[in-house]
C-alpha cells in the first residue's frame, strides 16, 4: 500500500494524509514513511489521538528510546520515554521547559551517537504563535561555494549543552548532569544513510567551536554557516494544530520555536503542552557514515 502525502513547503517535509498512528502499521509502511523522513526531513500526521503508550509504540517503530541526558527534571510522569515541553502544568504553575529551543539545533548533537528523530505531539497551543520552525540542512549544504565545502569537509565542530543560551529558566545542572555531557566532537559535514545526501552538521545552539582553530577563527566561520544554513529558503514553519505530531530527521533538518507567544501570559487558553518521544540509533547502525569519526574532547 503506498501512503497518500503531501509536500509541506519547498524547502522541508511531507504531510502524511488519513493516517492513523495508533492503527496497527504494517513494516512495508514503516520502510515508506522511512524514505519520506530521509527525503524530506520531516513528516505531519494530523488529528493524532493518542496515549502515551501509543505515541511512545510508533516512536518505537524507528529506533530506540533516547534518553536526554543532564534533564532528568521534565519527563512525564509515569513515562520516562516522554519528555513534557510545556509553559504550565495542568495547576497553572509554570515550567522551566517554557523556553525551550530558543536557538537552532539539531537533538542530542551533543552526545557521542546523537539521536536521530523525534517525534512532537501537540496537546495544547495558544491561539496565536508558538510555532516550530524547520531549516534543511541538505539545502544548506549544497547551496555553499565549493571553496566552503573543501575547508569544511573533514573538519570536526565540539557540540557542548553548556553553549545553551537560553538556560535562565531552568535550575542550574547538577555536576552529576554535567559530568553525563562531556563536548563532543562530529565531523561538520554528515551524510545521510538513507539518501546519501550531504549535510552541514553545526548549530546556533549547540556547536561551541571548530577543532584546530582560534574561538576567534572558528566563530567567524560558525557565525556565517549559522545564519547561511537558515536563509528562509531552505526553511518551514508549522503552525500547529492540537493533535498534530510532527516527527523530523535529526541528520536533515535543524529546528527552532521562536518566542512568538508569550509562555508567561497567565490567561487559560495560553497554554502550550507538547509531548516529545525521542528516537536513537539502533545499536548497530551508526547515525550516519562520519560518525566513526566523532569523539569525546578532553578538557584542558
Ligand atoms: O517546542 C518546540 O516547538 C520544539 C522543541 C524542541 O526543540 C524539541 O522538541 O526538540
Ligand atoms: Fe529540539
Amino acid at each position: 500500500m503506498t501512503l497518500k502525502t503531501r509536500p509541506l513547503s519547498n524547502a522541508v517535509g511531507t504531510e502524511i494524509l488519513g493516517f492513523d498512528m495508533a492503527a496497527p502499521v504494517s513494516d512495508e509502511m514503516i520502510e515508506e514513511l522511512k524514505q519520506h523522513w530521509a527525503e524530506t526531513g520531516l513528516l505531519l500526521f494530523k488529528n493524532q489521538k493518542l496515549t502515551p503508550e501509543q505515541q511512545i509504540a510508533f516512536a518505537r517503530r524507528f529506533g530506540p528510546s533516547a534518553p536526554t541526558p543532564g534533564v532528568t527534571r521534565y519527563l512525564l510522569d509515569g513515562y520516562p520515554e516522554l519528555f513534557v515541553i510545556a509553559n504550565r502544568d495542568a495547576e497553572g504553575n509554570l515550567l522551566e521547559t517554557r523556553e525551550t529551543a530558543r536557538q537552532w539545533h539539531s537533538d542530542h548533537s551533543f552526545k557521542i551517537k546523537p539521536s536521530t528523530g523525534s517525534l512532537l505531539y501537540c496537546r495544547k497551543m495558544p491561539p496565536v504563535g508558538g510555532n516550530t520552525m524547520y531549516a534543511n540542512m541538505n539545502q544548506a549544504y549544497d547551496a555553499l561555494s565549493d571553496g566552503m565545502k573543501e575547508l569544511i569537509e573533514n573538519l570536526m565542530a565540539v557540540h557542548d549543552v553548556d553553549n545553551v543560551k537560553d538556560m535562565k529558566n531552568r535550575a542550574p545542572r547538577t555536576p552529576e548532569e554535567r559530568a553525563s555531557t562531556p563536548p563532543i566532537a562530529h565531523r561538520m559535514v554528515i551524510t545521510h544513510p538513507v539518501t546519501g545526501r550531504k549535510a552541514l552538521y553545526v548549530s546556533e545552539m549547540f556547536t561551541d567551536y571548530i577543532e584546530g582553530m582560534t574561538k576567534e577563527e572558528s566563530a567567524t566561520i560558525l557565525n556565517y554557516l549559522f545564519q547561511h544554513s537558515v536563509r528562509p529558503e531552505f526553511t518551514y514553519r508549522h503552525q500547529w494544530d492540537i493533535d498534530d505530531v510532527l516527527m523530523w530527521d535529526n541528520r536533515v533538518v535543524m529546528h527552532f520555536a521562536p518566542r512568538d507567544y508569550d509562555p508567561n501570559d497567565p490567561a487559560p487558553d495560553n497554554w502550550r503542552y507538547m509531548l516529545r518521544a525521542t528516537i536513537d540509533p539502533w545499536d548497530d547502525e551508526n547515525a550516519f557514515p562520519e560518525q566513526e569519526y566523532s569523539y569525546k574532547v578532553t578538557l584542558g
